[in-house]
């Protein structure tokens, strides 16, 4: 069980720490939630205070303390593997080794290969240079949704991994809402999109949802 209360520095549309949101709820974990307002009217993020919370200046952020004193753990991936580990149910990572690895495959094409060229920080710059960001958001969206689709083609069954929700269905809901967002064509993506159906129809998916998680 988890050492103390669970603190998330959280922002409601954060594509990353809505991951974060889902498995906790999955896990039944109790967590408190600290908003950290990343609109880029606001830019919370960029406070000197918050440098301390996580020199990335980025959203998520897993705080909690122990006897050793008080631990905070930035980046999703490291954040969903302490909380596997914390609770181990419902698993997220398949027990077997393939399909682990299959698992961080596709958390990978979103985690390091879609997310990060499409974030605010990164639009912002290609508007400053003069750019087209949202054509050039949809293109890598397209992208690397395309290339999941492709990965999970033959591995899906009611969701990305089988038939258990597994951490890629994590990473695949809030950047399908993303590609909505950006008006990425979905229509070759139907493996991407059943998957997607199946997540909305579970609580944790509904509870962690921007619209919800803003309350
Ligand atoms: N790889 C990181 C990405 C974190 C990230 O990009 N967070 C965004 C929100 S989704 C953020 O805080 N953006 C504010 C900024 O970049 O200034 C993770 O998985 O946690």
């Amino acid at each position: 069980m988890s050492p103390s209360p669970l603190r998330l520095y959280d922002y409601p549309l954060s594509s990353s720490a809505w991951r974060v949101r889902i498995a906790l709820g999955l896990k039944g974990l109790a967590v408190e939630r600290v908003r950290v307002d990343i609109s880029p009217e606001a830019r919370e993020q960029d406070a000197p205070a918050y440098a301390q919370v996580n020199p990335m200046r980025q959203v998520p952020v897993l705080e909690w303390s122990d006897a050793r004193g008080t631990h905070r753990v930035g980046q999703s991936v490291a954040i969903l593997e302490y909380l596997e580990e914390l609770e181990p149910q419902p698993r997220l990572l398949p027990a077997d080794p393939l399909a682990r690895a299959q698992v961080r495959e596709m958390v990978e094409a979103i985690n390091a290969g879609t997310q990060p060229l499409q974030n605010n920080r990164v639009l912002a710059h290609v508007e400053s240079l003069g750019g087209d960001a949202g054509a050039w958001a949809r293109r890598y969206i397209a992208k690397g949704l395309g290339a999941l689709e492709a990965l999970a083609r033959d591995r899906a069954g009611t969701y990305l991994l089988g038939d258990a929700v597994t951490l890629a269905d994590l990473y695949l809901v809030p950047q399908l809402f993303n590609a909505r967002r950006w008006g990425v064509e979905l229509g070759p993506l139907p493996t991407l999109l059943r998957a997607d159906r199946a997540c909305a129809e579970l609580p944790a998916f509904q509870a962690a949802h921007p619209d919800r998680a803003a309350g």
